[in-house]
């Protein structure tokens, strides 16, 4: 997969793109990851890429040339998916950072200022998207997310140990509690049937407190959860706990 990013702060980029996952892909080969700096596309003598707004106003507007320059300079052989990172966008989430690992070309637009003018918007854009309802500076740390969410979902990326299919949202649940070593640490204890071997009852605690774990923090994700039956059983149990008044929540010590 090849990515291309548009930018006027090119080096907000040097360190997320080149650690960790996202240079393991790179180093295989797997994802081409590019990073341009938008002045390079102006033809003024100041490289300028912000303007005044028509029908006045306070507030800069990103001028429309040079993303039509870069975009034609990016698109030779092919014809990319163009993204626009923007508070007015889509909101992006894992069903979406699926779906894109299917364009085998990304250039991803980030916003400065007030807002793009109006034509990037609608003549070079396919898709506009935010992260969520809070305001960032601009559309770079946006776009980094986009591609860390993206890349690690590309074939042969991930070991398969920790392979994305695992992963919590995956499943439409949140994920269960984890520990390792030691069992007992200044007196807390790890719950007694991790260590017990017994892989059946195992599963079923992890089901549970990630059942738990939804209920309490994102009961919106149980709504469009595919309830098995073991499922039904395991939130039975939990509200019953519940009307019992357990709340084994750990509290943090004073
Ligand atoms: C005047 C109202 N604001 C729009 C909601 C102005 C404004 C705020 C922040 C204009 C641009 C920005 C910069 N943000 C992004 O470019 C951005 C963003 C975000 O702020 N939140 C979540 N996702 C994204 S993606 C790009």
């Amino acid at each position: 997969m090849r990515i291309d990013i548009l930018t006027i702060f090119p080096e907000m980029f040097a360190g997320p793109m080149n650690e960790s996952i996202l240079r393991i892909a790179q180093e295989r080969g797997l994802a081409e990851i590019r990073i341009w700096n938008l002045r390079d596309y102006t033809t003024d003598r100041h490289q300028v890429t912000d303007d005044y707004q028509y029908g006045g106003g306070a507030g800069m507007v990103m001028k429309p040339e040079p993303w039509f320059r870069a975009i034609r300079a990016l698109s030779e052989g092919g014809r990319p998916t163009v993204i626009l990172l923007s508070p007015q966008g889509r909101r992006f989430d894992q069903r979406t950072a699926n779906e894109l690992t299917q364009h085998p070309h990304l250039i991803l637009l980030c916003g400065r200022y007030k807002d793009v003018d109006e034509r990037v918007r609608r003549h070079l854009a396919d898709m506009e998207l935010s992260i969520g309802d809070y305001i960032l500076s601009g559309g770079e740390l946006a776009a980094m997310v986009v591609v860390d969410s993206v890349v690690r979902l590309l074939p042969g990326v991930l070991s398969d140990l920790d392979s994305a299919l695992g992963d919590s949202f995956e499943s439409g649940l949140l994920d269960h509690p984890h520990y390792t070593r030691p069992a007992e640490f200044e007196g807390l204890i790890v719950p007694e049937i991790l260590l017990s071997g017994h892989h059946e009852a195992v599963r079923r605690w992890r089901r549970k407190e990630a059942l738990r774990r939804t209920m309490e923090r994102r009961p919106d994700l149980l709504a469009s959860l595919d309830e098995t039956r073991e499922d039904e059983i395991l939130l039975q149990e939990l509200r019953e706990e519940r009307e019992g008044g357990v709340n084994d929540e750990p509290s943090r010590p004073g």
